[in-house]
């Protein structure tokens, strides 16, 4: 959750035959035909420029064609067309990452149209447990492998070039021996579907109210998957997929959405409780889109001008109530560390405090953060504003917080606005599971 914001690839096959999911045939591994070697450093160097602390990148897509040369297929890039042989994108892209300081991860899709073996048991022990082997031995720390519920089905992908093979998703893997085997590997490494899950939609949103809980019976149940499940017994928080254009993969038309647009994404994601992953489509010529980096760049300008400079940092806070004994004061909100919080006794489940800016500020968003590692508790909070501690205007009202919630005046995520002139900030948590631990507050 700490990784926050990061960004996705999705480049292969599709890029050069304009398609998201291939044509009604099975692909020629010669339809991959890059020119030059990919510029996977300038796709990093795009996407970190937007603020993003890490990138996955798409090593195979549901057609089957792997983007490394792999021992488990010939259909891959040691067969492709034009320099395909020489390129191995998760090595180009794992350097690009090192390089720009991000954290680095792989996207691998279980389900495989191509692959003769596909719904049989040889599919999963020989040919996807090789390629999660190689990629997780090969390229150094994965902090997420990706692994896409898309499956099949009745579609030309399950059926016309391939016979209509159908899995059941939840047991045809043995996603606990796999999950099992990747942290043999790669014990850092967070696994989809598993310890975090799909937020439900693509629209780049999550819950207002959002639970990092979830009910094991709910996995991958698209009503629920955004909120989430207050009681639910599996700790596993909610990651928004977006696209910056209209597509997963490039096509030559493409719009990309404004910094605006992309910042109220963030603003409805990170700021709601989940993490969130952007993708960035590269073209066929192995270069992130002018368009999309204007874009990305202008969203990292947005967070840096309008996110980045805490006006809370170090202010004077006072509550109403503080747990005793030990260090649990309210200071521990405002001093910068993460691993302080301020906290109540075990029988309050309410608390409030008061921040003091020092002077008149004009402010547009307060943020706030759980001490997630003891569990995610506040069900219900009041902001208030006041120019002199005496009287108070509403700011905004939620219901949970989680690792962080931004929330900009009556949790309009819709336009900066002109801001609320305020000295003083006052929080309630009005409803809270266990006693409330809060370890940041910050203004903006
Ligand atoms: C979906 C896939 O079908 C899309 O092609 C894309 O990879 C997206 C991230 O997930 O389920």
């Amino acid at each position: 959750m700490e990784t926050e914001f990061y960004g996705f690839s999705h480049y292969g096959p599709n890029t050069f035959m304009g398609t998201e999911w291939g044509n009604d045939r099975r692909p020629n591994p010669k339809e991959y035909a890059p020119q030059t070697i990919p510029d996977c450093d300038q796709w990093v160097e795009s996407m970190h420029a937007a603020g993003m602390k890490g990138a996955v990148v798409i090593c195979k897509h549901h057609d089957g064609f792997c983007l490394w040369p792999t021992e488990s297929t010939d259909f891959c890039v040691t067969n492709g067309g034009g320099v395909s042989a020489q390129v191995d994108i998760p090595k180009l892209f794992s350097e690009a990452c090192k390089k720009y300081g991000m954290k680095f991860g792989v996207y691998l899709s279980p389900w495989d149209a191509s692959n003769e073996y596909y719904a049989s048991s040889t599919y999963v022990t020989d040919v996807f447990l090789k390629q999660i082997t190689e990629l997780c031995t090969n390229y150094g720390e994965l902090f997420e492998i990706w692994f896409d519920g898309a499956n099949g089905g009745s579609g030309y992908y399950g059926g016309s070039y391939l016979t209509t093979r159908t899995i059941d998703k939840k047991t045809y893997y043995d996603w606990d021996n796999l999950t099992q085997r990747i942290h043999e590997m790669q014990p850092n490494c967070v696994v989809w579907g598993r310890e975090f899950r799909w937020c439900g939609n693509e629209d780049g949103y999550s819950g207002k109210t959002c639970w990092s809980n979830f009910d094991v019976n709910a996995v991958n149940s698209e009503t629920t998957n955004n909120v989430g499940a207050e009681d639910g017994l599996l700790f596993m928080p909610s990651e928004v997929d977006v696209r910056t254009t209209s597509k997963w993969f490039w096509t030559s038309s493409e719009q990309a959405k404004s910094a605006e647009q992309l910042f109220k994404i963030y603003l409805e994601s990170v700021g709601r409780n989940a993490t969130l992953i952007m993708n960035c489509a590269p073209n066929s010529d192995g270069k992130m889109p002018d368009n999309v980096r204007t874009s990305l760049s202008g969203l990292g300008t947005l967070l840096t001008e309008r996110l980045s400079n805490d006006m809370a940092l170090h202010a004077n806070v006072t509550a109403e109530q503080t747990r005793t004994p030990g260090n649990f004061s309210a200071s521990n909100m405002t001093d910068g560390d993460k691993t302080t919080y301020w906290a109540t006794n075990d029988d309050e489940t309410t608390g409030t405090f008061v921040i003091d800016l020092g002077e008149l500020k004009t402010i547009h968003y307060v943020t706030l953060q759980e001490y997630i590692a003891l569990g995610q508790r506040v069900k219900g909070f009041t902001i208030e504003t006041s120019q002199d501690n005496g009287s108070w205007d509403s700011f905004a009202t939620g219901t949970t917080i989680g690792y962080k919630r931004i929330m900009a005046k009556n949790d309009d995520t819709t336009s900066y606005g002109s801001g609320t002139q305020a000295r003083y900030i006052r929080v309630k948590i009005t409803d809270s599971k266990a006693c409330p631990l809060i370890s940041t507050v910050s203004v903006f």
